[in-house]
């Protein structure tokens, strides 16, 4: 054999090395939370800046919400690359891994997380865990509430029956309530028929969805840290050039700055709940430093359960 190489491998290796960075990708979007939510809207704002930015780059393709893909199978689609990416808060997807509903505990933001090493932690676990990316959250800063039908003197639900996630399905279960979980977009049927009196939500979107309608108290005062956050499958993800991956990692973090919007959005929502009539019922100090307490301990102790490898490194990492 001459020592040449022969054109039409010369070219093969041309084409193997170039075309990857130069072309286009598009990647496949679905949300778990229904299509009418502020979570939504923003995502594909988002998206539409993505694209708007990215062409010749990168595209994203919103599929839509649960009718796409049910809730609580975002995170499987996203595992088995169904889908490319999605939007989802990780009590959606703890049929995965345990480790997923942590994220609601993280007591420093997003920004804090990903220079302490948290955000790293997250990613060798959702790689091994659920063969996801995790690209970043667009939720933080604000709290969950407990919402009711009949009024509580004190932190106890004995004889209540309550809408969950696992977000708040412990912490429910643990001051005595009966909890039936069901995702978002089953939420105003469940309160329209009185299968349930009351539920778990963040401060914001009750509106989204009418539930203010069949809402009459809001339990102050809130805890954990409302999480909301954009994975991606890992294979996807290997897939991207560096380019890809270096453009879609700065919008995300472009996302990210835009976070600081929830106060502000919390705050309106509050006046908002008042404006309609819904009542706050508030536990004096004592009592509400006793529920917060209880709160984080019950979430705390279920994660290292059900995790013991990672639960007390997410715990180190994510307190302050
Ligand atoms: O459906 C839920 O109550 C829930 O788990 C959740 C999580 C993050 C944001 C909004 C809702």
């Amino acid at each position: 054999m001459s020592g040449r190489v022969p054109a039409f491998v010369a070219v093969l290796a041309l084409f193997a090395s170039v075309p990857l960075a130069a072309q286009e990708v598009t990647l496949r979007a679905v949300s778990g939370f229904p299509e009418n939510t502020t979570y939504v809207t923003r995502f594909q704002g988002w998206i539409a800046k993505v694209n708007a930015e990215g062409k010749g780059v990168l595209q994203i393709n919103f599929i839509g919400g649960p009718k796409a893909i049910p809730t609580f199978e975002v995170g499987n689609a996203a595992r088995t690359g169904v889908v490319d990416m999605v939007l989802s808060t990780g009590a959606f997807y703890t049929n995965l891994m345990p480790e997923a509903d942590a994220l609601k505990l993280a007591q420093m933001s997003i920004a804090e997380q990903r220079k302490n090493g948290a955000f790293g932690l997250i990613n060798k676990i959702w790689n091994e865990k659920a063969n996801m990316y995790y690209l970043g959250r667009v939720c933080e800063d604000q709290e969950f509430h407990l919402y009711l039908n009949k009024k509580i003197e004190k932190p106890d639900l004995t004889g209540l029956k309550i809408r969950v996630t696992p977000v708040y399905r412990d912490f429910f279960q643990a001051l005595g309530a009966t909890v039936m979980t069901t995702a978002p977009g089953e939420v105003y049927t469940a309160l329209e028929r009185g299968v349930v009196d009351g539920y778990g939500w963040p401060i914001h979107g009750i509106f989204d969805l009418n539930w203010h309608e069949k809402t009459k108290y809001r339990v102050d005062p809130g805890f954990y840290n409302v999480e909301v956050s954009v994975v991606m499958n890992l294979d996807a993800w290997k897939k991207l050039s560096a380019a890809q991956r270096q453009y879609l990692q700065k919008q995300m973090l472009a996302f990210e700055a835009k976070n600081k919007e929830w106060r502000q959005i919390s705050n309106e929502e509050t006046k908002r709940q008042a404006a309609s009539g819904i009542q706050t019922i508030r536990f004096d100090a004592a009592t509400s430093k006793q529920y917060l307490a209880r709160a984080s301990e019950v979430a705390w102790a279920n994660v290292i359960k059900a995790s013991p490898q990672y639960g007390p490194q997410l715990r180190k990492l994510f307190t302050r």
